[in-house]
Protein backbone atom coordinates (compact mmCIF):
# COMPACT_ATOMS: atom_id res chain seq x y z
CA UNK A 1 0.00 0.00 0.00
CA UNK A 2 3.41 2.37 -0.74
CA UNK A 3 2.76 4.92 -3.08
CA UNK A 4 5.92 6.73 -4.08
CA UNK A 5 5.83 10.26 -4.37
CA UNK A 6 8.45 11.41 -7.49
CA UNK A 7 6.27 14.48 -8.79
CA UNK A 8 4.50 17.23 -6.54
CA UNK A 9 2.08 20.14 -7.21
CA UNK A 10 1.95 22.89 -5.02
CA UNK A 11 -0.35 25.72 -5.20
CA UNK A 12 -1.03 27.05 -1.97
CA UNK A 13 -2.29 31.16 -1.19
CA UNK A 14 -1.49 30.79 2.57
CA UNK A 15 2.50 30.06 2.41
CA UNK A 16 2.95 29.12 5.86
CA UNK A 17 5.86 26.32 6.04
CA UNK A 18 6.10 25.93 2.54
CA UNK A 19 9.59 26.58 2.39
CA UNK A 20 10.20 24.10 4.16
CA UNK A 21 7.95 21.67 2.91
CA UNK A 22 9.44 22.14 -0.43
CA UNK A 23 13.01 21.30 0.68
CA UNK A 24 12.09 18.68 2.45
CA UNK A 25 10.18 17.01 -0.71
CA UNK A 26 13.48 18.14 -2.64
CA UNK A 27 15.38 16.26 -0.48
CA UNK A 28 13.56 13.27 -1.30
CA UNK A 29 14.27 13.95 -5.09
CA UNK A 30 10.62 15.26 -5.64
CA UNK A 31 9.97 17.14 -8.93
CA UNK A 32 8.03 20.51 -8.03
CA UNK A 33 5.48 21.92 -10.36
CA UNK A 34 4.07 25.02 -8.54
CA UNK A 35 1.45 28.16 -9.92
CA UNK A 36 2.95 31.53 -9.91
CA UNK A 37 3.08 33.51 -6.57
CA UNK A 38 3.98 30.00 -4.89
CA UNK A 39 6.75 29.28 -7.41
CA UNK A 40 8.08 32.36 -6.40
CA UNK A 41 8.10 31.86 -3.15
CA UNK A 42 9.90 28.45 -3.35
CA UNK A 43 12.41 30.20 -5.88
CA UNK A 44 13.08 32.92 -4.06
CA UNK A 45 14.22 30.08 -1.15
CA UNK A 46 16.51 28.55 -3.75
CA UNK A 47 14.57 25.72 -4.76
CA UNK A 48 14.41 24.14 -8.17
CA UNK A 49 10.57 24.87 -9.21
CA UNK A 50 8.88 24.09 -12.92
CA UNK A 51 5.62 26.55 -13.45
CA UNK A 52 2.38 24.95 -14.28
CA UNK A 53 2.34 26.73 -17.47
CA UNK A 54 5.35 25.36 -18.85
CA UNK A 55 3.40 21.98 -18.60
CA UNK A 56 0.37 23.14 -19.85
CA UNK A 57 1.42 24.78 -22.35
CA UNK A 58 -1.21 27.14 -21.29
CA UNK A 59 -0.03 30.80 -19.14
CA UNK A 60 -1.96 31.76 -16.52
CA UNK A 61 -5.05 33.56 -18.03
CA UNK A 62 -7.85 35.52 -16.82
CA UNK A 63 -6.34 37.07 -13.77
CA UNK A 64 -5.23 33.56 -12.55
CA UNK A 65 -8.62 32.51 -13.15
CA UNK A 66 -7.34 29.85 -15.29
CA UNK A 67 -4.23 28.27 -14.25
CA UNK A 68 -4.06 24.30 -13.36
CA UNK A 69 -7.41 23.57 -15.15
CA UNK A 70 -6.24 21.26 -18.20
CA UNK A 71 -5.85 17.45 -18.68
CA UNK A 72 -2.21 17.36 -18.24
CA UNK A 73 -3.08 18.18 -14.54
CA UNK A 74 -6.01 16.62 -13.78
CA UNK A 75 -4.94 13.82 -15.65
CA UNK A 76 -1.68 13.69 -14.19
CA UNK A 77 -3.76 13.35 -10.98
CA UNK A 78 -6.87 10.84 -11.76
CA UNK A 79 -4.82 8.16 -13.78
CA UNK A 80 -4.87 4.85 -12.13
CA UNK A 81 -1.04 3.88 -12.22
CA UNK A 82 -2.13 0.04 -12.26
CA UNK A 83 -4.45 0.29 -15.24
CA UNK A 84 -3.27 -0.71 -18.64
CA UNK A 85 -5.15 1.75 -20.48
CA UNK A 86 -4.81 4.63 -18.08
CA UNK A 87 -0.83 4.24 -18.32
CA UNK A 88 -1.39 4.15 -22.34
CA UNK A 89 -3.49 7.81 -22.34
CA UNK A 90 -0.60 9.27 -19.96
CA UNK A 91 1.65 8.16 -22.74
CA UNK A 92 -0.30 8.79 -25.84
CA UNK A 93 -0.83 12.27 -24.41
CA UNK A 94 2.39 13.00 -22.54
CA UNK A 95 0.54 13.14 -19.30
CA UNK A 96 3.08 12.84 -16.38
CA UNK A 97 1.87 11.40 -13.43
CA UNK A 98 0.94 14.30 -10.34
CA UNK A 99 1.61 11.96 -6.74
CA UNK A 100 1.54 14.74 -4.19
CA UNK A 101 -1.20 17.76 -4.43
CA UNK A 102 -0.89 20.45 -1.95
CA UNK A 103 -3.34 22.84 -1.90
CA UNK A 104 -4.97 25.92 0.31
CA UNK A 105 -7.72 27.80 -1.24
CA UNK A 106 -7.90 31.23 -2.01
CA UNK A 107 -8.65 32.74 1.24
CA UNK A 108 -12.72 32.98 0.64
CA UNK A 109 -13.75 33.15 4.62
CA UNK A 110 -11.08 35.84 5.13
CA UNK A 111 -12.28 38.21 2.52
CA UNK A 112 -16.22 37.81 3.56
CA UNK A 113 -14.96 38.47 7.21
CA UNK A 114 -13.10 41.30 6.43
CA UNK A 115 -15.91 42.68 4.49
CA UNK A 116 -15.20 42.95 1.43
CA UNK A 117 -16.63 44.45 -1.83
CA UNK A 118 -19.30 41.70 -3.96
CA UNK A 119 -16.46 41.84 -6.77
CA UNK A 120 -13.31 40.85 -4.36
CA UNK A 121 -15.20 38.30 -2.91
CA UNK A 122 -16.40 36.61 -5.89
CA UNK A 123 -12.70 37.21 -7.48
CA UNK A 124 -11.88 34.73 -4.17
CA UNK A 125 -13.73 31.75 -4.72
CA UNK A 126 -11.33 29.13 -5.71
CA UNK A 127 -11.69 27.01 -8.85
CA UNK A 128 -9.12 25.45 -9.94
CA UNK A 129 -7.87 24.56 -6.55
CA UNK A 130 -10.99 22.53 -5.23
CA UNK A 131 -10.79 20.85 -8.94
CA UNK A 132 -7.43 19.73 -7.95
CA UNK A 133 -8.27 18.57 -4.32
CA UNK A 134 -11.19 16.53 -5.49
CA UNK A 135 -9.10 15.17 -8.06
CA UNK A 136 -6.11 14.09 -5.71
CA UNK A 137 -8.58 12.95 -3.37
CA UNK A 138 -10.48 10.46 -5.28
CA UNK A 139 -7.33 8.69 -6.67
CA UNK A 140 -6.25 8.34 -2.75
CA UNK A 141 -5.15 4.72 -3.78
CA UNK A 142 -1.92 6.56 -5.38
CA UNK A 143 -1.61 10.23 -4.91
CA UNK A 144 -1.24 12.26 -1.80
CA UNK A 145 -3.41 15.54 -0.98
CA UNK A 146 -2.63 17.91 1.53
CA UNK A 147 -5.02 21.11 2.25
CA UNK A 148 -3.82 21.79 5.99
CA UNK A 149 -0.75 22.93 6.86
CA UNK A 150 -0.71 20.91 10.15
CA UNK A 151 -0.45 18.01 8.14
CA UNK A 152 3.07 19.17 6.24
CA UNK A 153 4.76 17.45 8.98
CA UNK A 154 2.88 14.05 8.86
CA UNK A 155 3.74 13.67 5.03
CA UNK A 156 7.53 14.75 5.72
CA UNK A 157 7.73 12.18 8.31
CA UNK A 158 6.17 9.64 5.71
CA UNK A 159 8.64 10.36 3.05
CA UNK A 160 11.33 9.92 5.57
CA UNK A 161 10.00 6.40 7.01
CA UNK A 162 9.26 4.91 3.29
CA UNK A 163 12.22 6.22 1.59
CA UNK A 164 9.74 8.68 -0.42
CA UNK A 165 6.64 7.04 -0.32
CA UNK A 166 3.46 7.40 1.71
CA UNK A 167 1.00 4.75 3.14
CA UNK A 168 -2.28 4.16 2.40
CA UNK A 169 -3.77 5.12 6.15
CA UNK A 170 -2.62 8.35 5.37
CA UNK A 171 -3.59 8.82 1.79
CA UNK A 172 -7.16 7.97 2.92
CA UNK A 173 -7.08 9.83 6.22
CA UNK A 174 -6.46 13.11 3.96
CA UNK A 175 -8.43 12.40 1.28
CA UNK A 176 -11.10 12.79 4.09
CA UNK A 177 -10.09 15.95 5.30
CA UNK A 178 -10.06 17.14 1.66
CA UNK A 179 -13.46 16.74 0.98
CA UNK A 180 -14.34 17.94 4.42
CA UNK A 181 -12.46 21.11 3.31
CA UNK A 182 -14.23 21.38 -0.06
CA UNK A 183 -17.23 20.96 1.31
CA UNK A 184 -16.75 23.49 4.06
CA UNK A 185 -15.50 25.82 1.32
CA UNK A 186 -18.37 25.53 -1.12
CA UNK A 187 -20.95 25.80 2.22
CA UNK A 188 -19.45 29.27 3.12
CA UNK A 189 -19.71 30.39 -0.75
CA UNK A 190 -23.17 29.14 -0.86
CA UNK A 191 -23.76 30.76 2.85
CA UNK A 192 -22.35 34.54 1.82
CA UNK A 193 -24.85 34.17 -1.70
CA UNK A 194 -27.66 33.38 0.32
CA UNK A 195 -27.42 36.42 2.23
CA UNK A 196 -27.04 38.06 -1.25
CA UNK A 197 -29.99 36.78 -2.55
CA UNK A 198 -32.03 37.65 0.58
CA UNK A 199 -35.53 35.42 0.85
CA UNK A 200 -35.25 31.28 1.80
CA UNK A 201 -32.90 29.69 -0.29
CA UNK A 202 -34.57 26.04 -1.64
CA UNK A 203 -31.52 24.74 -0.78
CA UNK A 204 -28.84 25.14 2.09
CA UNK A 205 -25.86 23.26 3.47
CA UNK A 206 -24.71 23.95 6.81
CA UNK A 207 -21.06 23.72 7.78
CA UNK A 208 -18.63 25.25 9.32
CA UNK A 209 -14.04 24.70 10.50
CA UNK A 210 -13.15 23.42 13.30
CA UNK A 211 -12.36 26.03 15.64
CA UNK A 212 -11.51 24.15 19.00
CA UNK A 213 -11.57 20.74 20.65
CA UNK A 214 -13.71 21.01 23.63
CA UNK A 215 -12.06 19.05 27.04
CA UNK A 216 -15.79 17.27 26.81
CA UNK A 217 -19.33 18.18 26.28
CA UNK A 218 -22.05 18.94 28.32
CA UNK A 219 -20.99 15.93 30.58
CA UNK A 220 -17.69 14.19 31.07
CA UNK A 221 -18.02 11.32 28.73
CA UNK A 222 -18.64 13.01 25.97
CA UNK A 223 -16.40 14.32 22.90
CA UNK A 224 -17.08 17.36 21.75
CA UNK A 225 -15.18 20.41 19.61
CA UNK A 226 -16.47 23.88 18.64
CA UNK A 227 -17.03 24.76 15.09
CA UNK A 228 -17.21 28.24 13.49
CA UNK A 229 -19.40 29.33 10.80
CA UNK A 230 -16.82 31.62 8.87
CA UNK A 231 -19.10 34.67 9.33
CA UNK A 232 -17.59 36.25 11.61
CA UNK A 233 -20.27 37.59 13.69
CA UNK A 234 -19.71 39.46 16.96
CA UNK A 235 -20.00 36.62 19.79
CA UNK A 236 -18.36 34.13 22.04
CA UNK A 237 -16.90 32.26 18.54
CA UNK A 238 -15.09 35.38 17.28
CA UNK A 239 -14.67 37.07 21.26
CA UNK A 240 -10.80 37.74 22.16
CA UNK A 241 -10.37 35.87 25.71
CA UNK A 242 -8.03 37.40 27.85
CA UNK A 243 -7.17 35.71 30.82
CA UNK A 244 -9.07 31.92 32.65
CA UNK A 245 -8.88 28.59 31.41
CA UNK A 246 -10.10 27.47 27.92
CA UNK A 247 -14.32 27.48 27.92
CA UNK A 248 -16.01 24.77 28.26
CA UNK A 249 -19.37 23.37 25.94
CA UNK A 250 -21.38 24.65 28.77
CA UNK A 251 -19.51 27.36 28.97
CA UNK A 252 -19.99 28.75 25.35
CA UNK A 253 -23.52 27.25 25.20
CA UNK A 254 -24.48 29.89 28.03
CA UNK A 255 -21.90 32.51 26.85
CA UNK A 256 -23.66 32.31 23.72
CA UNK A 257 -27.68 32.57 25.30
CA UNK A 258 -26.04 35.89 27.60
CA UNK A 259 -24.45 37.69 24.58
CA UNK A 260 -27.44 37.27 22.47
CA UNK A 261 -30.20 38.39 25.08
CA UNK A 262 -27.86 41.63 25.98
CA UNK A 263 -27.42 42.47 22.21
CA UNK A 264 -30.88 43.14 22.03
CA UNK A 265 -30.34 46.14 24.46
CA UNK A 266 -28.64 49.14 22.35
CA UNK A 267 -26.08 50.58 24.37
CA UNK A 268 -27.09 54.48 23.42
CA UNK A 269 -30.40 53.28 25.45
CA UNK A 270 -28.10 52.92 28.43
CA UNK A 271 -26.58 49.85 30.72
CA UNK A 272 -28.06 46.51 30.22
CA UNK A 273 -26.60 43.09 31.94
CA UNK A 274 -27.71 39.60 31.84
CA UNK A 275 -26.75 36.68 34.07
CA UNK A 276 -26.84 33.18 32.50
CA UNK A 277 -27.11 29.71 33.99
CA UNK A 278 -28.17 26.46 31.97
CA UNK A 279 -28.72 29.13 28.86
CA UNK A 280 -31.69 30.93 30.76
CA UNK A 281 -31.30 33.97 32.18
CA UNK A 282 -31.69 34.09 35.97
CA UNK A 283 -31.47 38.07 35.89
CA UNK A 284 -31.74 41.03 33.27
CA UNK A 285 -31.77 44.45 34.14
CA UNK A 286 -30.68 47.91 32.56
CA UNK A 287 -29.58 50.61 35.21
CA UNK A 288 -28.29 54.03 35.34
CA UNK A 289 -24.92 52.58 35.30
CA UNK A 290 -23.45 49.47 34.73
CA UNK A 291 -23.24 48.38 37.89
CA UNK A 292 -26.38 49.43 38.39
CA UNK A 293 -27.24 46.90 35.87
CA UNK A 294 -25.40 44.26 37.18
CA UNK A 295 -26.39 44.72 40.52
CA UNK A 296 -30.28 44.41 39.54
CA UNK A 297 -29.70 41.77 37.58
CA UNK A 298 -28.17 39.72 40.65
CA UNK A 299 -30.96 41.02 42.97
CA UNK A 300 -33.36 38.89 40.95
CA UNK A 301 -31.37 35.41 41.92
CA UNK A 302 -28.95 35.98 43.59
CA UNK A 303 -28.92 32.23 44.62
CA UNK A 304 -28.43 30.85 40.76
CA UNK A 305 -26.42 33.92 39.82
CA UNK A 306 -23.81 31.65 41.53
CA UNK A 307 -21.41 30.54 39.17
CA UNK A 308 -23.30 32.25 36.48
CA UNK A 309 -21.84 33.83 33.21
CA UNK A 310 -22.79 37.50 32.40
CA UNK A 311 -23.11 39.83 29.52
CA UNK A 312 -22.69 43.05 29.38
CA UNK A 313 -23.80 45.36 26.41
CA UNK A 314 -21.36 48.11 26.98
CA UNK A 315 -17.93 47.92 28.14
CA UNK A 316 -17.13 46.42 31.31
CA UNK A 317 -15.88 49.00 33.81
CA UNK A 318 -13.52 49.12 36.71
CA UNK A 319 -16.93 49.29 39.16
CA UNK A 320 -18.58 46.72 37.97
CA UNK A 321 -15.53 44.41 37.49
CA UNK A 322 -15.06 45.28 41.78
CA UNK A 323 -19.31 44.09 42.05
CA UNK A 324 -18.75 41.00 39.72
CA UNK A 325 -15.85 40.09 42.05
CA UNK A 326 -17.90 39.93 44.68
CA UNK A 327 -19.02 35.92 43.52
CA UNK A 328 -17.86 33.44 41.84
CA UNK A 329 -18.47 34.01 37.73
CA UNK A 330 -17.72 31.47 35.37
CA UNK A 331 -17.40 33.92 32.35
CA UNK A 332 -18.07 38.06 31.79
CA UNK A 333 -18.59 38.91 27.82
CA UNK A 334 -18.92 42.51 27.10
CA UNK A 335 -17.71 44.83 24.30
CA UNK A 336 -14.84 45.98 25.80
CA UNK A 337 -13.14 46.06 28.89
CA UNK A 338 -11.12 49.60 30.36
CA UNK A 339 -7.69 49.14 32.10
CA UNK A 340 -9.51 49.47 35.57
CA UNK A 341 -11.18 46.39 34.85
CA UNK A 342 -8.68 44.46 33.41
CA UNK A 343 -6.37 44.81 36.34
CA UNK A 344 -9.58 44.03 38.93
CA UNK A 345 -10.05 40.83 37.02
CA UNK A 346 -6.35 40.12 36.64
CA UNK A 347 -6.45 39.23 40.40
CA UNK A 348 -9.06 36.61 39.69
CA UNK A 349 -7.42 33.78 37.88
CA UNK A 350 -10.37 31.37 37.52
CA UNK A 351 -12.80 34.37 35.72
CA UNK A 352 -12.66 34.05 31.41
CA UNK A 353 -13.27 37.55 30.41
CA UNK A 354 -14.46 38.12 26.54
CA UNK A 355 -14.42 40.98 24.46
CA UNK A 356 -16.02 41.46 20.95
CA UNK A 357 -16.43 44.07 18.64
CA UNK A 358 -19.27 45.18 19.60
CA UNK A 359 -22.72 43.61 20.04
CA UNK A 360 -24.60 40.76 18.16
CA UNK A 361 -26.58 41.83 15.16
CA UNK A 362 -30.40 40.70 16.96
CA UNK A 363 -32.02 41.51 13.53
CA UNK A 364 -29.39 39.92 11.36
CA UNK A 365 -31.55 36.65 9.81
CA UNK A 366 -29.80 33.88 10.49
CA UNK A 367 -30.52 29.80 10.32
CA UNK A 368 -31.20 27.75 13.71
CA UNK A 369 -30.26 24.51 13.15
CA UNK A 370 -31.49 21.36 15.67
CA UNK A 371 -30.19 17.45 15.02
CA UNK A 372 -32.70 14.99 15.62
CA UNK A 373 -32.46 11.38 15.18
CA UNK A 374 -32.02 10.50 11.27
CA UNK A 375 -31.63 14.53 10.49
CA UNK A 376 -31.74 18.45 11.49
CA UNK A 377 -34.81 20.53 11.85
CA UNK A 378 -33.54 24.01 10.69
CA UNK A 379 -35.81 27.40 11.15
CA UNK A 380 -35.20 30.80 10.54
CA UNK A 381 -33.42 32.59 13.90
CA UNK A 382 -36.08 34.10 15.85
CA UNK A 383 -35.23 37.67 15.37
CA UNK A 384 -39.20 38.81 16.16
CA UNK A 385 -39.46 41.93 17.30
CA UNK A 386 -42.70 44.11 18.43
CA UNK A 387 -42.79 47.82 19.04
CA UNK A 388 -45.16 50.26 21.29
CA UNK A 389 -47.70 50.29 17.87
CA UNK A 390 -48.13 46.61 17.99
CA UNK A 391 -49.60 45.92 21.27
CA UNK A 392 -53.12 45.82 21.80
CA UNK A 393 -54.67 46.64 24.54
CA UNK A 394 -57.51 44.14 25.66
CA UNK A 395 -58.55 45.13 29.27
CA UNK A 396 -60.78 47.88 30.55
CA UNK A 397 -57.58 49.19 32.37
CA UNK A 398 -55.07 51.06 30.17
CA UNK A 399 -51.44 50.28 31.10
CA UNK A 400 -48.98 53.38 32.36
CA UNK A 401 -46.40 54.51 30.71
CA UNK A 402 -44.15 52.50 33.23
CA UNK A 403 -45.83 49.50 32.63
CA UNK A 404 -45.93 49.45 29.35
CA UNK A 405 -41.80 50.41 28.98
CA UNK A 406 -42.08 46.80 31.72
CA UNK A 407 -43.82 45.18 29.64
CA UNK A 408 -41.28 45.29 26.24
CA UNK A 409 -38.58 45.23 28.52
CA UNK A 410 -39.80 41.15 29.73
CA UNK A 411 -41.16 40.34 26.25
CA UNK A 412 -37.79 40.78 25.27
CA UNK A 413 -36.46 39.00 27.73
CA UNK A 414 -38.92 36.37 27.48
CA UNK A 415 -37.41 35.39 24.29
CA UNK A 416 -34.58 34.66 25.65
CA UNK A 417 -36.03 32.18 28.17
CA UNK A 418 -37.14 28.60 27.51
CA UNK A 419 -40.69 27.72 27.24
CA UNK A 420 -42.62 27.89 28.87
CA UNK A 421 -41.58 30.91 29.89
CA UNK A 422 -42.81 33.72 32.41
CA UNK A 423 -40.78 36.97 33.38
CA UNK A 424 -41.87 39.11 36.08
CA UNK A 425 -40.51 42.59 35.61
CA UNK A 426 -40.17 45.84 37.69
CA UNK A 427 -38.82 49.15 36.28
CA UNK A 428 -36.63 47.76 33.48
CA UNK A 429 -35.30 44.22 35.75
CA UNK A 430 -36.40 41.09 36.01
CA UNK A 431 -37.53 40.05 39.30
CA UNK A 432 -38.76 36.56 38.70
CA UNK A 433 -38.26 34.05 35.79
CA UNK A 434 -40.08 30.65 35.21
CA UNK A 435 -38.36 28.50 32.62
CA UNK A 436 -38.85 25.23 31.18
CA UNK A 437 -41.75 23.94 32.80
CA UNK A 438 -44.07 22.02 30.76
CA UNK A 439 -47.45 24.01 32.25
CA UNK A 440 -47.37 27.25 31.89
CA UNK A 441 -48.97 27.75 35.43
CA UNK A 442 -45.56 26.15 36.68
CA UNK A 443 -43.71 28.44 35.12
CA UNK A 444 -45.95 31.61 36.97
CA UNK A 445 -45.65 29.90 40.41
CA UNK A 446 -41.62 29.34 40.17
CA UNK A 447 -41.04 33.04 39.67
CA UNK A 448 -43.16 34.46 42.70
CA UNK A 449 -42.28 31.93 44.67
CA UNK A 450 -38.07 32.64 43.79
CA UNK A 451 -38.93 36.10 44.05
CA UNK A 452 -40.62 35.38 47.74
CA UNK A 453 -37.63 33.33 48.75
CA UNK A 454 -35.29 36.51 47.47
CA UNK A 455 -37.64 38.96 49.29
CA UNK A 456 -36.99 36.62 52.53
CA UNK A 457 -32.99 36.15 51.92
CA UNK A 458 -32.79 40.55 51.40
CA UNK A 459 -35.20 41.24 54.41
CA UNK A 460 -37.60 43.40 51.67
CA UNK A 461 -41.06 43.88 53.43
CA UNK A 462 -42.55 42.47 50.28
CA UNK A 463 -41.21 40.37 47.23
CA UNK A 464 -40.34 42.66 44.11
CA UNK A 465 -42.96 40.98 41.89
CA UNK A 466 -45.33 43.46 44.49
CA UNK A 467 -46.15 45.97 41.23
CA UNK A 468 -44.41 44.01 38.60
CA UNK A 469 -45.47 43.40 35.11
CA UNK A 470 -45.73 40.02 33.79
CA UNK A 471 -44.79 38.76 29.76
CA UNK A 472 -45.68 35.40 29.08
CA UNK A 473 -43.61 33.59 26.06
CA UNK A 474 -47.05 32.01 24.76
CA UNK A 475 -50.55 32.65 25.24
CA UNK A 476 -52.52 31.39 28.85
CA UNK A 477 -54.77 28.66 28.09
CA UNK A 478 -56.42 29.13 31.01
CA UNK A 479 -57.25 31.65 33.41
CA UNK A 480 -55.27 30.36 36.35
CA UNK A 481 -51.56 31.37 35.19
CA UNK A 482 -53.23 35.29 35.28
CA UNK A 483 -54.79 34.71 38.76
CA UNK A 484 -51.43 33.36 39.86
CA UNK A 485 -49.35 36.50 38.73
CA UNK A 486 -52.35 38.99 39.99
CA UNK A 487 -51.74 37.01 43.33
CA UNK A 488 -47.68 37.51 43.41
CA UNK A 489 -48.66 41.50 43.10
CA UNK A 490 -48.49 41.60 39.20
CA UNK A 491 -50.50 44.97 38.06
CA UNK A 492 -49.98 43.69 34.00
CA UNK A 493 -49.54 41.45 31.69
CA UNK A 494 -47.97 41.07 28.10
CA UNK A 495 -48.45 37.98 26.22
CA UNK A 496 -49.28 36.82 22.61
CA UNK A 497 -53.14 36.26 22.98
CA UNK A 498 -55.03 34.02 20.47
CA UNK A 499 -56.38 31.33 23.30
CA UNK A 500 -59.72 29.63 22.79
CA UNK A 501 -59.83 31.06 25.96
CA UNK A 502 -58.71 34.43 25.95
CA UNK A 503 -62.14 35.87 26.57
CA UNK A 504 -62.47 33.78 29.98
CA UNK A 505 -58.64 34.86 30.70
CA UNK A 506 -59.53 38.89 30.19
CA UNK A 507 -62.39 38.75 31.99
CA UNK A 508 -60.50 37.74 34.94
CA UNK A 509 -57.34 40.35 34.11
CA UNK A 510 -60.21 42.54 34.06
CA UNK A 511 -61.76 41.59 37.37
CA UNK A 512 -58.04 41.64 38.89
CA UNK A 513 -57.90 45.37 37.49
CA UNK A 514 -54.86 44.19 35.39
CA UNK A 515 -54.07 45.93 32.36
CA UNK A 516 -53.22 43.70 29.26
CA UNK A 517 -51.88 43.96 25.76
CA UNK A 518 -51.66 41.03 23.38
CA UNK A 519 -48.38 41.47 20.71
CA UNK A 520 -49.94 38.83 18.22
CA UNK A 521 -46.56 37.41 18.28
CA UNK A 522 -45.12 34.01 19.59
CA UNK A 523 -41.69 33.45 21.03
CA UNK A 524 -41.58 29.82 22.26
CA UNK A 525 -37.94 28.64 22.64
CA UNK A 526 -36.93 25.13 23.72
O1 LIG B 1 -8.55 31.06 -10.08
S1 LIG B 1 -8.49 29.63 -9.82
O2 LIG B 1 -9.72 29.06 -9.45
N1 LIG B 1 -8.03 28.87 -11.17
C1 LIG B 1 -7.11 27.91 -11.20
O3 LIG B 1 -6.95 27.26 -12.23
C2 LIG B 1 -6.31 27.65 -10.01
N2 LIG B 1 -5.34 26.78 -9.79
C3 LIG B 1 -4.89 26.97 -8.51
N3 LIG B 1 -7.40 29.37 -8.68
C4 LIG B 1 -6.48 28.39 -8.83
N4 LIG B 1 -5.58 27.96 -7.92
C5 LIG B 1 -5.38 28.54 -6.59
O4 LIG B 1 -4.35 29.51 -6.68
C6 LIG B 1 -4.93 27.61 -5.52
O5 LIG B 1 -5.99 26.94 -4.87
C7 LIG B 1 -4.17 28.52 -4.56
O6 LIG B 1 -5.01 29.00 -3.54
C8 LIG B 1 -3.75 29.70 -5.41
C9 LIG B 1 -2.24 29.76 -5.53
O7 LIG B 1 -1.86 30.77 -6.42
P1 LIG B 1 -0.36 31.31 -6.42
O8 LIG B 1 0.53 30.12 -6.50
O9 LIG B 1 -0.27 32.19 -7.63
O10 LIG B 1 -0.18 32.08 -5.15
Amino acid sequence: DLSPVKRALLSVSDKTGLVELGQALAAHGVELLSTGGTARALRDAGLDVKDVAEVTGFPEMMDGRVKTLHPVVHGGLLALRDKDDHVAAMQEHGIGGIDLVVVNLYPFEATVAKGAAYDEVIENIDIGGPAMIRSAAKNHGFVTVVVDTEDYAAVIDELEANSGQTTYALRQRLAQTAYARTAAYDTAVSTWMAAQVGGTPRRRTFGGTLSQTLRYGENPHQAAAFYTDGSGAAGVATARQHQGKELSYNNINDTDAAFELVSEFAPENGPACAIIKHANPCGVATGATMVEAYTRAFDCDRTSAFGGIIALNQPLDGETAEAISGIFTEVVIAPGADEDAMSIFGKKKNLRLLTTDGLARHDAAALAVRQVSGGWLVQDKDIGRITRDDLKVVTRRQPSEQELADMLFAWTVAKHVKSNAIIYVKDGATVGVGAGQMSRVDSTRIAARKAQDMAEAMGLPAPLTQGSVVASDAFFPFADGLVTAAAAGATALIQPGGSMRDDEVIAAADEAGLAMVFTGMRHFRH
